[in-house]
């Protein structure tokens, strides 16, 4: 965490003031706190909290979806809209492992005194009643190893590629547009915006001669990291996020891609677009107080997109 970052996690604290900001204005993610590793479990032992609205949590849900893991992993899914006590429990989908109210409650049994920000995807031990761990960059590996149903998310012929690409995307796309939209000065917000149009454009040329990003026949982890943030680009971050160079609609390399992972079997109904709206626009009265979420844009993600010509 920043030196100067002051933490939310703590009931009570300043919601309209985004801690994780440093002295130039720039946001600067915290570090996940739990990295425990688990192999593949008995059925009952884990569970797994997540929100649609994530696209860190989103990651894991189509891991879990393509791997098949439904049934050997079960996942609640915690109210899009979060205010100063963080994360919570919808009343029609409570907890069904521990009962909580808000998943801050999870963190504490986990780690007594527990003050960072209680942040999705977790991964939760039935048996020693713990979290395992909360770094989605893990949690997808673990997920490909539990299960050989469906594809190999993590390929050991690419898995070089795709570490490069992960990092590229990482910094300049998925963390990308949450350092421009976090952005408090202006110097830091237009740096920002550029390294996503940069990370956009560079991922844009190596697509136009590979389906998928790490040159794969089948799409990888890479893609589906990607994926997570594109799909939230045009309704979310354009708008919130002041992400609005131009929009993922106005490359048509970048909207095909798109497309075409969206309309990959399993995904669509990983992607629900009311929580990830409701959520952003609901949940940063920094960036938004007004709390209005938009209606548009009308999204084409069951178009045509011509990409089964490239393999
Ligand atoms: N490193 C974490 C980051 C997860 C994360 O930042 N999740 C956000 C939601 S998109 C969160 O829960 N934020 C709560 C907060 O900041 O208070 C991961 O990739 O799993």
């Amino acid at each position: 965490m920043p030196a100067n970052a002051t933490t939310v996690a703590g009931m009570g604290s300043d919601f309209s003031v985004n801690p994780e900001i440093d002295d130039t204005g720039e946001f600067q993610r915290q570090q996940s706190a739990f990295r425990d590793s688990g192999a593949r479990p008995e059925p009952g032992r884990y569970h797994l909290y997540v929100t649609y609205a994530c696209p860190w949590a989103s990651r894991i849900i189509i891991a879990r979806k393509l791997k098949g893991l439904e049934e050997l992993l079960p996942m609640t899914v915690v109210d899009p809209i979060r205010d100063a006590r963080g994360w919570r429990f919808l009343p029609g989908d409570p907890d069904p492992v521990n009962g909580f109210a808000f998943l801050a409650e999870a963190y504490e049994l986990s780690s007594p005194g527990f003050s960072d920000r209680v942040t999705v995807p977790v991964l939760w031990d039935k048996q020693e009643n713990r979290i395992v761990n909360n770094e989605s960059s893990e949690l997808l590996r673990m997920l490909n190893d539990w299960s050989s149903e469906g594809p190999d998310l993590y390929p050991e012929a690419y898995r070089a590629e795709i570490d490069a690409i992960n990092d590229r995307v990482y910094d300049g796309l998925n963390n990308g547009v949450y350092r421009a939209g976090f952005a408090t000065t202006q110097k830091a917000y237009e740096r920002r915006v550029a390294v996503v149009f940069e990370t956009l454009a560079w991922m844009s040329t190596l697509l136009q001669e590979r389906r998928y990003l790490a040159g794969s026949p089948q799409p990888t982890e890479a893609d589906w990291r990607a994926f997570v943030t594109l799909v939230r680009f045009d309704a979310v971050y354009v708008g919130h996020f002041k992400c609005n160079i131009h929009r993922i609609a106005d490359d048509p390399v970048l909207e095909g891609y798109l497309r075409d992972l969206y309309q990959h079997p399993g995904i669509a109904e990983t992607v629900n677009l009311d929580h990830i709206k409701r959520h952003y626009y609901l949940t940063h009265p920094m960036i938004d107080p007004t709390g209005i979420v938009p209606v548009g844009p009308e999204l084409q993600l069951d178009g045509p997109h011509d990409r089964e010509r490239l393999g």
